[in-house]
């Protein structure tokens, strides 16, 4: 076996697995090894992430990931969802448990922050769109929250920071993950201390930044020893899961836009620069980091949460359906009978998603969806048609209309998702692979290693790998009308 093995470790906001990447230096094969749910914890009135529960997880993963192999395994590295963190005291305990972006506290937290610095003055420092989920919100809360403000040695880390401080114990904050944060310097890896004095933040508080690629250290002895494994590096890759996904889009130029779909829906395009205007701001856009150094200019929108959420609820329900039933039943019932705008901050808790969809079709004089299948396509239909919504937007803001767009993710599995996204749109959907971010992960750590040399190098090995599927356009003018009745929908939400 000449091939060199790496584990990815990739959270998202619903769900996690533990995958193993091998390269044989053309090609990258992927296994999961381990895979588990990430459900949080209501506790008192706060909602939380199972920090505990999911760090064993990754033990669990490294075990299962190393099996039989354990020397050729070089490394493992962390991904995942954007913007929150967890804070950990100078003997390296965990402060306080990290706490969930759904969380209601933080529209609160946002506007106090957003009286003392200006909405339009914060997309312009930061490139990153006022979202009350974003960290700048929270963390004014967990440092207003201590009555006797956080001890100097506390050190905030970002999720994916988080699990690598407990993997490596090296602090570090990640570049592609702090520049959700609305606390960087837009597109730079930079903290803004200016910013970060302004509302009162400790700087103490804020470890240096890393760049993506970058070995942190070594697995800590105490865990090779627990897990019988190792020993192995650490690196810090595009710990951002948008910024791992983008990464491993087989794409060979530039031209193209991505939709990286999952519980999240981010779509966007890759940038030299970021754009900061108000018209970008007005119309939702927000700037990341990538893994090269460059932007990611995107709109960060609920993706497949609305279905999610309504899957869960028919569990609770006793009627539980596959993905699959799910998808069956929408092709079963009439098309194009109502629409929801899946941005809407009513859709953003967990809860009962169906109801709510009823709720919102009957209050804007639609035929309300009652059964499970007219549910399950008026979500699909309605994602379509905010996909073509932000394409027309992202036109306006660049002044350049991407000819294709490359959908990664878990929503690659959904077939008449990416059909619909392709008529709404009007070009071609390139479809897959549905597990860019592992992929992207393992890469970059290839590159940190030396096996690949660039950015372009990786997505030539992502092609050469996976086989995306083509989703043409067809119902054209159908899709398009549709498309005019929805943002007069949307005209009269605003
Ligand atoms: P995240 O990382 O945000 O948790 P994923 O990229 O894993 O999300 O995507 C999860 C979503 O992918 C699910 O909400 C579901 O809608 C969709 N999905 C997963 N498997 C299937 C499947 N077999 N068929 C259709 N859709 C699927
Ligand atoms: C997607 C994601 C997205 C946002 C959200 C909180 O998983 O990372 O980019 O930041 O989670």
């Amino acid at each position: 076996d000449k091939a060199t093995h790496v584990l990815a470790a990739d959270y998202g906001a619903g769900s996690g697995r533990v995958v193993r990447g091998s390269f044989d230096g053309s090609r990258l094969s992927l296994q999961e090894v381990h895979r588990f749910n990430n459900e949080p914890v209501q506790l008192g009135d706060g909602l939380y992430w199972d920090f505990l529960r999911l760090f064993h997880e990754l033990k669990q993963g490294l075990v299962k990931g190393t099996q039989g192999i354990s020397p050729s395994v070089r490394s493992i590295a962390v991904d995942t969802w954007g913007v929150d963190y967890g804070l950990v005291d100078g003997a390296g305990r965990l402060y306080s448990n990290p706490r969930h972006y759904r969380e209601a506290r933080n529209a609160q937290w946002m506007e106090e922050v957003l009286h003392m610095v200006k909405e339009e003055e914060l997309y312009a420092m930061s490139g990153v769109l006022p979202q009350q989920i974003n960290t700048v919100f929270q963390l004014l809360g967990s440092v207003r929250e201590q009555a006797e403000g956080l001890r100097p040695d506390v050190r905030m880390l970002f999720m994916p920071d988080l699990f690598h401080y407990y993997l490596s114990g090296q602090l570090a904050c990640e570049y592609t993950i702090a520049s959700t944060s609305g606390l960087l310097h837009a597109g730079e890896a930079r903290w803004n201390e200016h910013l970060i004095g302004r509302l009162g933040m400790p700087e103490t508080l804020f470890p240096k930044l890393v760049q993506p690629g970058t070995v942190l250290g070594n697995l800590t002895n105490e865990l090779c020893a627990e897990l019988r494994t190792g020993p192995m590096q650490v690196v810090s890759v595009g710990s951002h899961d948008t910024a791992s996904a983008l990464a491993a889009i087989p794409a060979m130029d530039s031209d193209f836009a991505f939709i990286s779909c999952g519980t999240w829906s981010l779509m966007g395009v890759e940038r030299d620069t970021p754009v900061l205007d108000n018209r970008s701001r007005a119309l939702g856009f927000t700037n990341e980091g990538t893994v090269n150094g460059k932007v990611r200019t995107l709109k960060n929108r609920s993706g497949l949460w609305l279905l999610q959420e309504c899957k869960r609820q028919w569990e609770r329900e006793n009627q539980p359906f596959t993905h699959e039933e799910l998808i069956q039943l929408a092709t079963l019932v009439a098309p194009h009978q109502s629409y929801v705008s899946p941005g809407d901050g009513v859709y953003l808790a967990p809860g009962n998603m169906a109801e709510r969809i009823r709720q919102q079709c009957s209050l804007s004089g639609q035929t309300v969806p009652e059964t499970t299948g007219a549910i399950v396509r008026c979500i699909l239909e309605s994602l379509a048609l905010e996909f073509r919504q932000t394409l027309d937007e992202l036109q306006l803001i660049t002044g350049t209309r991407p000819r294709v767009i490359h959908m990664v993710g878990g929503g690659v599995h959904n077939r008449l998702l990416c059909q619909f996204t392709a008529n709404a749109a009007g070009v071609p959907v390139v479809a897959g692979p549905a597990e860019a971010t592992s992929a992207g992960n393992c890469m970059l750590q290839f590159l940190a290693h030396g096996e690949v040399s660039s950015l372009a190098e990786v997505r030539e090995v992502m092609a050469a790998s996976f086989f995306p599927e083509t989703y043409e356009p067809e119902d054209t003018e159908l899709w398009q009308e549709a498309y005019e009745y929805y943002q007069s929908l949307n005209q009269i939400k605003r």
